[in-house]
């Protein structure tokens, strides 16, 4: 499909300008300078403006829960409802997540008790999850991957068992169906609650922000007091908080962004579609995509299998870089592999073994969707990635004398 030499063997890239996983969606700047007007004319920049309720409110609705309550991040967001639930010891996880998860967690004083994932989702695997709880943990930390769900159902199930709550991290999933059964629901019928990222690289974005989901009322409430300095009224501080709060411009930039987010699943369903009908019939590279109930499609991923491929993943990544595909790696290498907590002291825990972590780790080649791309690029994404496989031993070469040079 593509006649012009591959970039690591001297062709022109493929693309003038980058490709990124993660390039953020803008919305129409009508739209957004409309917004930012209204804030500047009420001069009403922060501390619970009318932006940041009325986006609280559209993400309620949105995902069928009570309450939502806006933060700066997703990263503070957790770690204030930690927090707010007042976990101590162990909490349950995914090692195969973006590293905020632990993090979270470690800052908050928690130690991550990493459990392996489920082959097909990627997701925390259930079992695994129930496992890791028999060690003492208080929580379980499900994380959303790739704009689809983890099974909630069954962790609820796993949780409600062992008398801890569910929690998850839904930075990726805006959009997506979390398993919440509203007000209405009752107990165990859903996560305690769950966190969203507004980050640029999401799917909705407030530039930065996040969100946390929950239909407890309470732990609503706590969770406004901790992101506001512990302030419970005018003047009166009841305890210790910090500042977690959303600006009034993340706000409307997010509320602007979310009047799109049901054309914006579609097209990247339909990306996600066109990825998997052509790269259909590589050797070794399939792309990634469980049935998924709601889901939103953010992240095209591919995986890499070893045993077939005739390049590493890490030299297909190299390849696409040089075509100004910037294909990324995410979770490599788990957070297990990393600091802190691959120092993290032995003693008293059974030795760590993830190897459905580790294998996928190594294979998940993640690559550019959504308004990463123009019509029309990703069957010449799955063209250079075709004529890399065809020229493996020459792009080999031509990846030793870049290191080289
Ligand atoms: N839990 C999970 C499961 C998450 O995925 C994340 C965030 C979190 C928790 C934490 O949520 P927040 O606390 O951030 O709300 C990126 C994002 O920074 C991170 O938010 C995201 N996950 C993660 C999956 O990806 P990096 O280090 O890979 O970002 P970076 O700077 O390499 O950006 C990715 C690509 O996007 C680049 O190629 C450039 C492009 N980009 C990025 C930004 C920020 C743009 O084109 N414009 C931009 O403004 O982590």
């Amino acid at each position: 499909m593509n006649s012009t030499p591959l970039a690591i063997l001297g062709g022109r890239p493929l693309f003038a300008e980058p490709r990124h996983v993660g390039a953020p969606f803008l919305p129409p700047r009508d739209l957004l300078h409309a917004s930012l007007d209204a804030i500047l004319d009420r001069r009403r920049l922060s501390n619970d403006g009318p932006m940041v309720r009325e986006l609280e409110q559209v993400l309620a609705a949105r995902h069928g829960v009570a309450h939502a309550v806006a933060m700066c991040n997703a990263t503070l967001a957790m770690q204030l409802l930690f927090r707010a639930l007042e976990l101590c010891g162990a909490v349950v996880m995914p090692a195969f997540t973006f590293v905020a998860t632990a993090h979270a967690a470690t800052w908050e004083g928690l130690e991550p008790e990493f459990v392996d994932i489920d082959r097909d989702t990627h997701c925390i695997d259930p079992r695994a999850a129930a496992r890791g709880l028999t060690r003492g943990a208080a929580a379980i930390v499900g994380v959303h991957l790739w704009g689809r769900t983890c099974d909630t159902e069954r962790l609820e199930l796993v949780a409600r068992t062992a008398n801890v709550p569910l929690v998850c991290d839904a930075a990726q999933a805006l959009g997506c169906d979390l398993g919440h059964r509203g007000p209405g629901g009752g107990p165990g019928t859903g996560p305690r609650a769950s966190v969203l990222s507004l980050h640029a690289t999401k799917i909705v974005s407030g530039l930065e922000g996040g969100a946390v989901l929950t239909d407890d009322e309470n732990l609503a409430e706590r969770l406004r007091r901790l992101r506001n300095f512990g302030f419970e009224g005018y003047d009166l501080v009841g305890g210790l908080g910090t500042n977690a709060k959303l600006n009034e411009f993340s706000a409307a930039f997010a509320l602007c962004g979310i009047e799109w987010l049901d054309r914006l699943i579609p097209r990247n369903l339909a990306r996600a579609a066109e990825y998997r009908r052509c790269l259909a019939g590589l050797p070794g590279v399939t792309f990634h995509a469980p049935a998924a109930a709601a889901a939103n499609h953010h992240y095209a991923v591919a995986l890499v299998d070893p045993a077939r491929c005739p390049l590493t993943r890490d030299e297909l990544v190299a390849a696409l870089w040089a075509d100004n595909v910037l294909a990324r790696r995410y979770f490599h290498p788990g957070c297990h592999r990393m600091e802190p907590y691959v120092s993290r002291p032995a003693a008293g825990r059974p030795s760590l073994s993830l190897p459905v972590t580790d294998e996928v780790a190594a294979r998940v080649l993640v690559l550019p969707t959504g308004s990463a791309v123009e019509d029309g690029d990703v069957p010449l994404i799955c063209g250079r990635i075709r004529q890399a496989l065809d020229e493996h031993r020459r792009v080999r070469d031509g990846i030793r004398r870049q290191a080289a040079a």
